[in-house]
């Protein structure tokens, strides 16, 4: 079946991979509800180039009474759930609101959406809920084997969502995609964070000696994927979206200085994430096979598009440092 896209709402819409999919689906005719908290990650800047075309409000996801005042007003048929908490070290350094906004948070949007009786709810979780894999990759029937707090925090709500589906028969998807880079991008991430710290005339900071390998997907890409699975997947399924294209972080330290044109040595060696995991890789032939995605971008290029739009807008990049630095006082 079809999920025709009249009325969308969609959570953390002002965050980095909510507001690509914002400005995707814009254009196609959708009418978007957005709501969002508005944490320290979130930016409705990141929405400017859709002005007018679609309608805010300032919101949380633990709060069911004020999610129901919207539900009630705008009657989405489509919920999309972007909001969370995303960074690990963050995570590690205090689980609470992980806690708060991945697990209770879902609980809220899920029983609300159940009353309101929504045709499809799409959940996006992440490929770090498999834990870590050394070879091979992990499918969507990989076990859950969270490592972080984050992860446990993403896995959990996996969980909720598969029990709500099993209990209730409630229409969700689970979509889970690998490593996110792109434009707009809050540089706490490794990706952003390099180049802005490149753009500081400071090093880019390793952890530990770089081994760790990430699989990259630009953000674009990953919005195109989660709209065709919103239109075509299955109720109750789950889906990998992955690029195949892996990297040890050191190897993209080395594309992105090559490309901002600084000598080689411009990294630094710093402490390793506790409980790093090694390596993440997905197998994404069932979202090929039943939404006929696949990623499109190729890294080096992508990264060239990344470096290039944080040269363009240096400014926003630099005004996110005061929030960041105490992060990397270490
Ligand atoms: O300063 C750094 N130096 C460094 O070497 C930072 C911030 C990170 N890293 C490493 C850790 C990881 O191996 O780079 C890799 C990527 O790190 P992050 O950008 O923090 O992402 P990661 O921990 O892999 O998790 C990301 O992908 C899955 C997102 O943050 C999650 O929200 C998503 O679910």
């Amino acid at each position: 079946m079809r999920q025709k896209l009249r009325k969308i709402l969609v959570t953390g819409g002002a965050g980095f991979i909510g507001s690509a999919f914002i400005r995707l689906v814009a254009t196609k005719g959708a009418k978007v509800v957005v709501i969002d908290k508005l944490t320290y990650a979130a930016d409705l800047i990141r929405l400017h180039e859709v002005e007018g075309q679609y309608k805010f409000y300032k919101a949380d996801i633990c709060n069911g009474d004020g999610l129901e005042k919207v539900f009630r007003k705008e009657k989405p048929e489509v919920v999309v759930n972007f909001a969370a908490e995303t960074h690990v070290d963050r995570s590690i350094k205090d689980a609470s609101v992980f806690i708060d906004t991945n697990i209770k948070g879902t609980q809220v949007l899920l029983d609300v959406s159940r009353k309101y009786k929504v045709e499809r709810f799409v959940h996006i979780s992440t490929d770090e809920v498999y834990g870590e894999i050394k070879k091979g990759e992990f499918s969507e029937s990989s076990p859950l084997q969270a490592n972080s707090p984050y992860a446990a925090s993403k896995a959990a709500a996996d969980l909720l969502i598969k029990a709500y589906v099993r209990t209730y028969g409630f229409p969700a998807i689970i979509i889970r995609p690998c490593n996110n880079y792109g434009p707009w991008q809050y540089p706490e991430k490794f990706i952003p964070l390099g180049i802005l710290k490149i753009l500081r005339g400071e090093k880019i900071p390793v952890y530990g000696k770089g081994r760790n390998v990430r699989e990259w997907l630009y953000v674009q890409d990953c919005a195109k994927g989660i709209l065709e699975i919103v239109k075509k997947a299955r109720i109750g399924e789950i889906y990998n979206l992955g690029s195949s294209q892996e990297k040890r972080n050191i190897e993209i330290a080395g594309m992105l200085l090559n490309i901002l044109k600084v000598d080689k040595n411009n990294i630094q060696f710093v402490k390793d994430r506790p409980g790093h995991d090694i390596r993440y890789k997905l197998n994404s032939d069932k979202t090929f096979q039943e939404a006929g995605w696949r990623s499109e971008v190729d890294l080096a290029f992508g990264l060239k598009l990344t470096v290039g739009w944080c040269l363009k807008n240096k400014s926003w990049l630099l005004s996110k440092w005061e929030k960041i630095a105490p992060l990397y006082k270490r």
